[in-house]
């Protein structure tokens, strides 16, 4: 009798998150099919523990349901996307130690990055509006701005972000960044001489200084100009080119799950 075929991976994620876009990005470079599942901050929160379970701290996404596993972490699906898939190691062993600092050093950054990009939501009642619910028609918006700004401050206290320290945040970001520009000059085009998932991490890290083109992932535009920090954009051009360049050579189906 023929083995009845296990269920396509369904992949609870973030749209605009840089951490659900690593997980994307090595199923789609592994050719792992996977079923894209939104999930909705605050308001899914519950649903997003009960999947993810009491013992995690906190309860995030990306989280990739594949048969009896439940993964919730990016670090951990990109584990499982070498261990199934069909592209190079993402993680090859003998990097596995440097690819674990940049993921690190991304995931510091990108903390700071995040409360960047929470402050200017915040101050943008016109990104508010772009990230209500999907079902809710465009002229509802700007009067459930006051929940989306609620919603927005709940979010900001789950990760405990201190808004208004930007410069401090700037820094994080900008000591990432600098870490980048040297690694590259070692090994350009790829961080550890071949496409791994330190490539990923540092790529995706830059979507909060400069999102990706709107094929990548589109974003209306005061999200896009939240997401945007110019000063950072023009000091570190060359790593913008650099992950520009990447996207263009690396990120195969990108627009799939859109
Ligand atoms: N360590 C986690 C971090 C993931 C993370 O921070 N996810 C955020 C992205 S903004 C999230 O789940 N946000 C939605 C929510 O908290 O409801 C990983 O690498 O997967």
């Amino acid at each position: 009798m023929p083995a009845t075929p296990s269920p396509q991976p369904r992949l609870v994620s973030l749209r605009v998150s840089p951490w659900s876009e690593r997980a994307k990005w090595a199923l789609d470079h592994h050719g792992v099919a996977y079923r894209a599942v939104e999930h909705f901050p605050v308001i899914g929160e519950r649903r997003l523990r009960r999947l993810v379970g009491p013992d995690k701290p906190r309860a995030t996404v990306p989280v990739l349901v594949a048969g009896p596993e439940v993964i919730s972490e990016s670090w951990d699906i990109a584990v499982y996307t070498d261990r199934v898939g069909s592209g190079s190691k993402l993680i090859p062993s003998e990097h596995e130690r440097a690819v674990r600092t940049w993921t690190t050093l991304a995931d510091d950054a990108m903390q700071a990055g995040r409360a960047l990009v929470i402050a200017a939501m915040l101050s943008s009642p016109r990104a508010l509006d772009e990230n209500g619910p999907p079902a809710v028609p465009g002229w509802l918006r700007p009067l459930l701005r006051p929940a989306a700004r609620s919603l927005t401050r709940v979010f900001s206290r789950k990760y405990a972000l201190s808004l208004d320290e930007t410069e401090a945040h700037t820094q994080a970001v900008r000591a990432a960044l600098d870490a980048l520009r040297k690694g590259l000059k070692a090994s350009s085009p790829h961080l550890l001489g071949s496409f791994s998932y330190a490539d990923i991490v540092m790529a995706t890290l830059l979507q909060g200084v400069s999102p990706v083109a709107d094929r990548f992932l589109a974003l209306g535009p005061a999200t896009r100009a939240a997401w945007t920090r110019e000063g950072l954009a023009r000091e570190y051009a060359d790593l913008l080119e650099w992950r520009d360049r990447l996207y263009e050579a690396k990120r195969v189906g990108a627009s799939t799950h859109r």
